[in-house]
């Protein structure tokens, strides 16, 4: 808890630590309200620090029992203990050896850091300051060592006794308990530590390696949830056959354990060898989970997985390299969803997410560099900025190395570093050395914050046959940094003639073996450059930033005949999509200025007829059809509209052309609806689910088109799914129709699932999202049901969480009592688990945009919450950063 405003830690003052520790080996006693820890420590003092002779460790809520160094037990007068640590005075200057003993209350922590226990399993999570709420160490990255545990428990309470590496040793105890003692030989920082301990089943498998290592493989779960692992185990062992295809890294242990926890504030922790994941991400059958859950499933096993290699065996000197595990990691499993999936869809997918959740960051109070310098609460940078936009730092070096060239530098960068804590100077050196290129000024875009707009015009002169292409490029300001340098950016770029037809493209001073290309990387260096294409003896459309080769903002002179154009015509599906996004937010923000004047809004049938060629092209993957027609979200047209946002105008734009189109095309969205139908065996690969995309993105526009076939085809499809995907696509037609087959479909769904928490999470979700009226008053009366528990973050993030970063609309009611209600939940929140309260809180990052009273509003809960007395070091920094305090 705060005491006096915490000091923020700076990068600048990173220095390596007095003292190394090589070894720990931890016996742990499980107990409820009292586990004890005795650990032992060989601790070396670091000859680079020279003589220090005081040993400061990291430590947090824990009872110390007893302490002796070399075996000899410590009076009071040889060390101090206080809230955030044991210092320990006048120790030798060779190595030592501690032995620690520590007790702390699993049952009693529920801010789900250290150990703790939930649904009566005993579970740790030690990223990224956890592992010194368990006994005192050197919880710091660079701090790297071989782990023994032994742990003991009765055998009712823990059945399963699991720890990182290999199991060596297990067996009974007298009086009911039982040990097992594992041990991993790779050196791992604490964050790395887990144990895991209670009733658990497990289904198994095996992997065997390149080389010919046979790796035993396993999820454990809840007993009764065996049937939903399938799933996540072949995404598994796909995972580990795409590492060593793509990135030749092998597996190294001989297990390689998940386990499922339904208590978890996040998505999944790669503890060595032991995998730790919110149940979400595991646990699916098609009953029970949409096409959905079963990409995120794939996708974050991958992720977690792949962190051996970036993250574990290389992992981070500090936390300011964050990015240097999570960028890259990122960017190794969208990559393997490519591979798995459609290449196109994913980009699609990303970039949305990019745009939803980065570029609001980006833009707003809380932005900060991909790197960032300075941190109160650590937590609070597992942040859009350093996933995703890492992600596209790293997806930047892909572009301008090749695939190729990138791979050398990864092997090098993996030589160099195996076994250390590196930084993100490490990574980039091997990737110049390894590729042979000069990165130096690539390396600006780890340090500068906010999202570059660039800036294109484009002219044809036929006298001279010469497209001219001029880029541009400006940084605005960000908090702390109000001077930006020119960044290198990848500007992929095409040339489309009018007859849709690919110009080749011939640069003047560019390179002799890319000559004649239709599809040519630019290098925007400086803040401006003219880029001339020779022989081009036709108009032709630009078509810029192919695939999204750079996170930027791109402006650019085209109209609406042009977007309408590149929908139909450009050869880069990406851009495809892009100029439909470009197309339908031009006819939107147009929209939502009339109804702000009380005009009425444009029907759109341009933009429908564009629309309806694509429904009717029958070579395209029913997914990206999907994705072209989905308009741009509420969230995505404030972010372009930028200031003074109206959020009632916005929704009424977006569903008032829902609803044209739906009418406009109906007899298209009846066809498809038809033609797209799955039979047989459900299946969750990328075609079924884009079949079932589709169809379901027909069934919402049917019904946005008013009339009573939508709602009727709704309901038949609810009535009779035999999968989740289309009882949730259905569910959510009618549940946000008033009606009384909204009640009643809300009622069946409940009755059926109410035993299920996975399932009860997207009932309570779905009634967050809701834009009828009554939405708030329901998510208040859902917080009384039975399934919810503040205590539980999948509870919160479902119901509260969803309402204000997923429900513009009632989250910015006029009124305030949105904001007053999720206000009021993280206070409460933040005295039980601090990092799920200071997340719930990023939902007003974007305050300043909205119209003066909303704005108003959003800054009074802003200000009642940083003046509460005792605020978490999490809530108190995203509070006051989002003020501008800080
Ligand atoms: N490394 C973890 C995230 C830990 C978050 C700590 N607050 C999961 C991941 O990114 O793979
Ligand atoms: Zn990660």
């Amino acid at each position: 808890m705060r005491t006096e405003d915490p000091r923020p830690i700076l990068l600048k003052e990173y220095s390596e630590p007095d003292y190394w520790i090589d070894e720990v080996h931890l016996d742990v006693a499980l107990d409820p309200e009292a586990a004890e820890v005795k650990s032992r420590l060989s601790v070396r003092p670091n000859a680079k620090r020279g003589a220090k002779n005081a040993l400061r460790l990291d430590g947090e809520k824990l009872e110390l029992m007893a302490l002796s160094l070399n075996g000899e037990p410590l009076g009071p007068n040889r060390y101090q203990v206080d809230a955030q640590g044991l210092t320990i005075m006048d120790v030798p200057d060779a190595p030592f050896t501690l032995d620690i003993t520590t007790r702390c209350n699993p049952a009693a922590n529920t801010a789900l850091t250290g150990l703790y226990l939930a649904g009566g399993i005993f579970c740790t999570q030690c990223e990224a300051e956890g592992f010194r709420r368990i006994t005192y160490m050197l919880d710091r990255p660079d701090v790297m060592a071989v782990y023994k545990t032994r742990i003991t428990a009765p055998k009712s309470l823990a059945p399963v006794l699991l720890a990182n590496g290999n199991c060596t040793a297990s067996g009974d105890l007298p009086d009911g308990k039982h040990f097992a003692e594992w041990h991993d030989p790779y050196p791992k920082p604490s964050y790395l530590f887990a144990l895991v301990a209670g009733d658990l089943a497990h289904v198994q498998d095996s992997f065997t390696t390149a080389s010919g290592r046979k790796v035993d493989l396993r999820i454990y779960v809840e007993p009764g949830n065996e049937d939903r692992c399938a799933y996540a185990m072949d995404a598994l062992k796909r995972a580990m056959a795409w590492d060593e295809k793509v990135f030749g890294r092998e597996y190294d242990l001989d297990i390689f354990m998940i386990v499922a926890v339904s208590a978890f504030n996040m998505g999944a922790m790669e503890n060595k060898g032991l995998n730790i994941f919110n149940d979400k991400y595991i646990l699916a059958r098609p009953d029970t989970a949409t096409d959905l859950d079963y990409a995120n499933i794939e996708a974050i096993v991958a992720h977690e997985y792949f962190h051996n290699w970036t993250g574990n065996r290389i992992t981070c000197r500090d936390w300011f390299q964050l990015c240097l595990k999570e960028g890259l990691t990122v960017f190794r499993d969208q990559e393997f969803t490519a591979d798995m999936r459609s290449r196109a869809v994913k980009r699609i997918s990303d970039v949305r997410t990019l745009r939803t959740h980065q570029f609001p960051e980006d833009g707003g109070p809380l932005a900060h560099p991909v790197r960032p310098d300075s941190y109160i609460e650590i937590n609070n940078f597992y942040t859009a900025t350093v996933y995703e936009k890492g992600a596209e730092l790293v997806r930047m070096l892909h572009t301008l190395l090749g695939a190729e060239r990138f791979r050398k530098g990864m092997d090098l960068y993996f030589e160099r570093h195996d076994g250390e804590a590196a930084t993100v100077e490490d990574f980039l050196t091997a990737l110049a050395d390894g590729g042979g290129l000069d990165l130096a000024q690539f390396k600006r875009w780890y340090g500068q914050a906010g999202t570059p707009e660039v800036i294109a015009s484009g002219k044809w002169d036929q006298a001279k046959q010469e497209y001219a292409l001029t880029l541009s490029q400006i940084s605005a300001p960000t908090p702390s940094q109000p001077h930006k340098e020119p960044l290198h950016i990848p500007v992929e770029t095409g040339l489309i003639a009018e007859d849709g037809r690919d110009v080749p493209l011939h640069l003047a001073g560019g390179a002799a073996e890319e000559d004649g290309r239709t599809s040519r990387v630019l290098s925007l260096t400086q803040r401006e450059q003219c880029f001339r294409f020779t022989n081009v003896a036709e108009r032709a459309v630009p078509s810029l930033l192919r695939g999204f080769t750079a996170p930027v903002k791109l402006s650019v002179n085209l109209t609406d005949r042009d977007w309408a154009f590149l929908m139909a015509h450009d050869s880069d599906p990406f851009n495809r999509w892009e100029a439909a996004q470009k197309y339908a937010t031009s006819v939107l923000t147009a929209n939502v200025a009339a109804i702000r004047e009380g005009v009425k809004p444009r029907k759109g049938e341009g933009f429908a007829e564009i629309v309806r060629g694509i429904l009717r092209e029958e070579a395209l993957e029913p997914e990206f059809v999907a994705q072209m027609i989905v308009l741009p979200a509420e969230q995505t047209l404030a972010q372009s509209i930028g200031q003074d946002v109206d959020v009632d105008a916005i929704h009424e734009a977006r569903e008032s052309l829902r609803a044209s189109l739906g009418g406009l095309l109906k007899d298209d969205f009846l066809r498809l609806y038809d033609a797209m139908r799955v039979e047989g065996t459900y299946s969750p690969d990328a075609d079924h689910a884009g079949r079932r995309s589709l169809r379901n993105s027909c069934l919402s526009y049917l019904a946005a088109g008013g009339g009573e076939d939508g709602l009727k085809l709704a309901k038949q499809q609810f009535d009779s799914a035999d999968n989740m995907t289309d009882s949730m696509a259905s569910l959510t037609v009618l549940a946000h129709t008033e009606g009384p087959a909204r009640e009643e479909a809300l009622k069946t769904f409940h009755d059926r699932w109410q035993h299920d928490h996975l399932v009860m999470d997207k009932w309570f979700a779905l009634q967050a999202t809701s834009p009828l009226p009554g939405t708030l008053d329901k998510i208040k009366e859902l917080m009384a049901h039975p399934a919810f528990s503040l205590r539980n973050p999948n509870k919160v993030r479902a119901l509260i969480g969803t309402f204000a970063a997923g429900n513009q609309l009632r989250f910015h009611a006029a009124d305030g009592s949105g904001y007053r209600f999720v206000a009021d939940q993280v206070s409460a929140l933040d005295k039980i688990n601090p990092q799920v309260a200071a997340r719930i809180l990023g939902a007003f990052k974007s305050w300043r945009q909205f119209e003066p009273g909303r704005r108003a509003h959003m800054k009074d809960v802003l200000e009642r919450i940083a003046a509460e007395a005792e605020l978490s070091r999490d809530v108190y920094e995203i509070a006051t950063k989002t003020l501008g305090q800080n």
